[in-house]
């Protein structure tokens, strides 16, 4: 059976996205877009706690359940909530149609519950050689963050 939820994000930067998981052993796909975001890229991470009451801070550091590094979405080390950077056209538009191993909906390790954040700064992967790359990818503020909840 098809697991599906919804994130929705308010206020300048803003958006609704989609996740589906075809069953409990699949990827999870994620869709949707963002807009209200300056060009170029910007860092899109699952972070660990569904949590608004300090604004998105209160959202935590990186989904991370193994104790990894942070790293980009095609590497080994890296934090189960690093879905690296979503790009935004010069309408600001962002078009997100991603499909990642890490970020289940069912299970131990479900997303649901858990929060979507999007970046004012690229994520660099790990690779940038600042003192945060490691943890956050330089990815800087937080633009908007969303509670990924169930939906049907
Ligand atoms: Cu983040
Ligand atoms: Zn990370």
């Amino acid at each position: 059976m098809v697991v599906k939820a919804v994130c929705v994000l308010a206020g300048s930067v803003h958006g609704t996205l989609f996740f589906a998981q075809e069953n409990d052993s699949s990827p999870t796909k994620v869709t949707g877009q963002v807009s209200g975001l300056t060009q170029g890229k910007h860092g899109f991470h699952i972070h660990e706690f569904g949590d608004y009451t300090n604004g998105c801070t209160s959202a935590g550091a990186h989904f991370n359940p193994h104790s990894k590094e942070h790293g980009g979405p095609d590497m080994a080390e890296r934090h189960s909530g690093d879905l690296g950077n979503i790009e935004a056209g010069e309408d600001g538009v962002a078009k997100v149609d991603i499909t990642d191993k890490q970020i289940p909906l069912t299970g131990v390790n479900s997303i649901i519950g858990r929060s979507l954040v999007v970046h004012a700064d690229p994520d660099d992967l790990g690779l940038g050689g600042q003192t945060d790359s490691k943890t956050t990818g330089h990815a800087g503020a937080r633009l908007a963050c969303g509670v990924i909840g169930i939906t049907k």
